[in-house]
């Protein structure tokens, strides 16, 4: 048995150098936030301190590969006797039982999902040969069933049935096309307004921002100016601060909604006002009331939504529901270019009745970053073969 401590800035590194370190069948036993101090104590990064566990009696080949960055910071206890100590232990703390939930979790997970194809393979039944096929290609590329099976419902009495099977896909994808909530002319809808990005941790509202400032400042010489409100006065400002640096863009930082407001009315010599947020998890709920104190400060203040497509697509309609309470006037979407499937980019917009206002797709500032277009969109959620996003 090794047990092994790790310091790092995400679970998504830690599970990297876990997996270097200890193997595949390495467990992690807990978590824990920490504050380090960084060079000349300047800043300071949140941390999570992880640890992780590995039974090596069985597997003792396992290759030691350490990692430069990350280190150890406790030492390593080998104890092979011990294992039937470490399942008392974890016995007596319940874990048993947690592992036992959510295997009963995993079972209902599974039976829902197939309960759900049983449905949606039904839903299609009463469709026409031709829009059953374009059914399938629009759930292929994750489009919502329900939304699939209304659209081509409806649409039904347009399709001419001497047509080809091609030009019924060109109709319907154009149809399709016309449906999709883009709001194309961003840059004169935000003018003398104040954009408010909101959304979970990592999703690239920081870098989206600087993206758009970029655009604005540089590209089309407008003034711009940003502000971070820092809710839980981590500090983690600095991301945006040499972005703003390099933009050369003034940038403050607000810690309070009537701080915030007085900001905002200091910027109104400024064409636009972008303003970036932070905080700790999508789940916090807390989080998301404090959000909603700030941005409701000031009439001119509207809300972007971000969402991430490098996220589980099934759980984008659960983060907007979470995130409803702050009324988003827009959506963002990031990191197009980490999948193939773009059925929620249509999806989202069309159900909730909130317009696309940016998409990006890649992690280069400014330039990967594109007004988003029905047309393009349509085009790629009929694309038989789910393929990357191109540009
Ligand atoms: N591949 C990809 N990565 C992105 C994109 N936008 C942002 N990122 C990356 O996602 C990570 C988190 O971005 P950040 O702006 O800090 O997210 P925030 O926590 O929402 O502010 C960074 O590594 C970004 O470079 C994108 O469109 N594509
Ligand atoms: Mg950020």
């Amino acid at each position: 048995m090794k047990i092994k401590k790790y310091e790092v800035y995400d679970m998504k590194e830690a599970m990297a150098v876990i997996k270097k370190e200890l193997g595949p069948d390495a467990v992690i036993l807990s978590t824990r936030k920490i504050v380090k101090n960084g060079s000349f104590g300047l800043f300071s990064r949140p941390m999570i301190e992880v640890t992780a566990a590995v039974d090596y009696s069985a597997k003792r080949e396992t290759k030691k590969t350490a990692s430069e960055t990350i280190k150890p910071v406790e030492k390593t206890i080998e104890d092979n006797a011990d294992i039937s100590k470490l399942t008392e232990v974890i016995n007596s703390l319940g874990l048993n039982k947690f592992e036992m939930l959510l295997n009963d979790m995993n079972e209902i997970k599974k039976q829902i999902s197939e309960m759900k194809t049983a449905i949606s393979e039904n839903m299609a039944i009463d469709l026409p040969k031709s829009l059953k096929e374009i059914y399938n290609i629009m759930i292929k590329n994750e489009v919502d069933d329900v939304l699939a099976y209304k659209f081509l419902k409806k649409i039904e009495g347009r399709i001419d049935e001497n047509s080809t099977s091609l030009q019924i896909k060109n109709i319907a994808m154009q149809l399709f096309a016309d449906i999709i909530p883009v709001e194309k002319d961003y840059f004169t809808m935000l003018k003398k307004k104040v954009l408010a990005l909101v959304g979970p941790t990592g999703v690239g509202k920081t870098t989206t921002i600087a993206k758009i400032a970029a655009n604005l400042a540089l590209k089309l010489q407008k003034t711009v100016a940003l502000i971070s409100i820092d809710t839980f006065r981590i500090g983690a400002v600095e991301q945006l601060k040499n972005y703003a640096e390099i933009i050369d863009v003034p940038l403050r930082i607000a810690s309070s909604p009537t701080e915030l407001n007085e900001i905002i009315l200091g910027f109104e010599d400024y064409e636009y006002i972008i303003l970036d947020t932070m905080g700790r998890s999508q789940y916090d709920t807390a989080q998301i009331d404090e959000l909603k104190n700030f941005i409701s400060i000031n009439p001119l203040i509207s809300v972007a939504l971000v969402l991430s497509m490098s996220s589980n697509h099934s759980e984008l309609g659960d983060t907007f529901n979470r995130y409803s309470k702050l009324n988003p006037d827009y959506l963002i979407f990031t990191k197009l270019d980490e999948t193939k499937y773009f059925g929620s980019i249509a999806s989202l917009p069309i159900l909730k009745k909130v317009p696309i206002l940016l998409m990006t797709n890649g992690q280069n500032v400014p330039e990967d970053m594109e007004i988003p277009d029905g047309k393009k969109i349509a085009k790629t959620i009929f694309s038989e073969i789910p393929t990357l996003w191109r540009n």
